[in-house]
This record gives C-alpha cells, sequence and structure tokens, in this order.
C-alpha cells in the first residue's frame, strides 16, 4: 500500500498562452491542477509510495485528471468515479500583477468527498495523510470531513500534514480565518505563507504564527522569495533563505515545496535539509508555466544538501 496519501480536488486547469489575458484568448492549453494532487505528484517523482484520493466526474476531463496524475506515477485507484456530479474546471487569466484563477467547480464530483473515502483498508499503513484549507471551503460535507479527519484520526498510524492554502475565490479571510486556524492548530505539521499568515489571522511573523497555532509538532512558515523557517514546538526555529530563480509562473510552487519538505519528514532528515529540499523542489516549478514540474536530479540535490550554510545562501 502507499506511504502517504493526499486527500483533495483535481480539476481540469484551461490556460492562454503565457501574457495573454484570459478576455483576449483564443485558444486554451488544456492541463490538470489541484493542490493536493500536486504535492502527491512531487512526492511520487522524489521516489515516494503515494496515493491521491479524490473524486471525479464520470466524463472526459475526469479521465483526463486520472490519466495524468496517474502518469506522474501516483496511485489513483482511491479515486472515485462519481456519475453524480462533473469534473471541476478552473481557468488562469495571465496579469502583470499575478495569475488570476477563475473556478468553475461549485457542486463539482469533489465537494461531493465524505469520511467513506478514507476508509478504503488499503490505506491503513499511511505514514503521513497530506491535507490542505482549500477542501473545506468546496463544501459542508468537505469541511465536516477534514474536520473529521484531523479530530477523530481514522488513519492512526499516519501524521497528518495540513497547507493552509487560503484561497480567496473560495471565501473570505474572515470566513475562513476561524476555521483554518482551528484545522492548522489539529494537525501535527503545517505549512502556511507569511502573507496567508497576515491575511487570515493578522500575525506578521513566524514567531507570532507558531504562538497562534500551539497544537501542531511542526510550523513551516514560508515567506515567498525570501525563505521558510520551520518551528518545532519546543524547540529551535530554522530557517533556510530561498535559492535565487528566475520566477516565470509561481502556481503550484507552494506545493513542489510542501513535497519537497515532506519528502525529507518521509526520510527522516534534519529540518534544515528539509527546508533546502523543499526549496529545490519548487525552483523548478517557479522557473516554468505549468503548475508541476520534474524535481532536480538526485545529484545535484544530494550536493545541494550537503553545502555549508554559507554556500546554499
Ligand atoms: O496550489 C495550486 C492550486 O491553486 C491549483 O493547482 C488549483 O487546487 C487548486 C486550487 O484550488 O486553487
Amino acid at each position: 500500500g502507499p506511504e502517504v496519501a493526499c486527500l483533495g480536488e483535481t480539476m481540469v486547469v484551461l490556460a492562454p498562452a503565457p501574457g495573454t489575458a484570459l478576455a483576449h484568448a483564443d485558444r486554451l492549453a488544456v492541463g490538470v491542477g489541484g493542490a493536493e494532487s500536486n504535492v502527491a505528484m512531487g512526492l511520487a517523482r522524489l521516489g515516494h509510495r503515494v496515493a491521491w484520493v479524490g473524486r471525479v466526474g464520470d466524463d472526459p476531463f475526469g479521465r483526463r485528471v486520472l490519466r495524468e496524475v496517474a502518469a506522474a506515477g501516483v496511485d489513483t485507484s482511491l479515486v472515485t468515479v462519481d456519475p453524480a456530479a462533473p469534473t471541476g474546471v478552473y481557468l488562469k487569466d495571465p496579469d502583470p500583477a499575478g495569475t488570476r484563477v477563475h473556478y468553475y467547480r461549485a457542486g463539482s464530483a469533489a465537494a461531493r468527498l465524505s469520511a467513506d473515502d478514507l476508509a478504503d483498508p488499503r490505506l491503513a499503513g499511511v505514514r503521513l495523510l497530506h491535507l490542505t484549507g482549500i477542501t473545506p471551503a468546496l463544501s459542508a460535507g468537505c469541511r465536516d470531513l477534514v474536520a473529521y479527519a484531523v479530530t477523530a484520526r481514522p488513519l492512526p498510524g499516519a501524521r497528518i500534514s495540513f497547507d493552509v492554502n487560503h484561497r480567496p475565490a473560495l471565501w473570505s479571510a474572515g470566513q475562513a480565518a476561524p476555521v483554518l486556524r482551528d484545522l492548522a492548530d489539529a494537525a501535527d505539521v503545517v505549512l502556511v505563507g507569511l502573507d496567508e499568515a497576515w491575511t487570515l489571522w493578522g500575525v506578521a511573523d513566524p514567531a507570532d504564527v507558531r504562538e497562534l497555532l500551539p497544537g501542531p509538532d511542526l510550523v513551516v512558515v514560508k515567506d515567498g522569495a525570501v525563505g521558510a523557517t520551520a518551528l518545532p514546538r519546543g524547540g529551535t526555529a530554522v530557517f533556510v533563505p530561498a535559492p535565487a530563480v528566475a520566477v516565470v509562473e509561481p502556481v503550484g510552487a507552494g506545493d513542489a515545496f510542501a513535497a519537497g519538505f515532506l519528502a525529507g519528514l518521509l526520510r527522516d532528515l534534519d529540518l534544515r535539509s528539509c527546508l533546502r529540499l523543499g526549496h529545490l523542489t519548487a525552483a523548478p516549478v517557479l522557473a516554468a508555466p505549468g503548475d508541476t514540474a520534474p524535481p532536480p536530479d538526485p545529484v545535484r540535490t544530494a550536493r545541494a544538501l550537503a553545502l555549508s550554510e554559507a554556500g546554499w545562501a
């Protein structure tokens, strides 16, 4: 069975050529996007056995999603094909001020995820269950599911990682703030952007985020191109600067960072190495238009992990 399960919605993504506004595009490229399956694909490409748990419609886009996620080496045998609702879709609108997303996902198959989706006995041996703050915004049932996963712990041997991933197009900061805080605080490993921590909770530095979330063993606060800080409970915070990258399109980079960081945890690496592996896995996604990318080659990765602090920064 898989050692990791990632649960959430995966959609088809339709995107104009880079630099072309959606309002003026004649052609859209078809891809697949979903924060949790992006993490699953990243972990699979780093050599881990990982399953994506989700629901798609019984439609061509659902088949497209299943094919592309499986092609990255992810186990999709636990995905439900739901004949009663469609696969969700989102559109990217390139904009000099940052790519905007438009969702067509209300009432999607994934909005019908429930506790049943975590009941399969093949999940019993999972060491890590990865969830995000997108899922509780999809429907009341999805919100119950995520709360159930972090509190009732239906997979007893599994640590739970939770990427806060606030999506303002799904719900307001006011609605999201208390829900995401409670879910994050009940998880074991939390990943959160400093920008979202500010938007949601009005906290402006990693130590304040940690104070707001006393529950998890580990909180990782990401500050974009500056770097990321891991704050273990009762231990010393570790900051690792991000390497310089010429950014083409950042969507998916947070998921790649999560995949690298979590791969480090699964391998029992120290926190500094986990953060470095996060940055190294995010870099190729930042430097390319797609939401996922192959990780850097293992030899270069091993070399980068072995660098002195001065050599890295
Ligand atoms: O993390 C990247 C995601 O934003 C993208 O893949 C789509 O899951 C997605 C979402 O809900 O925004």
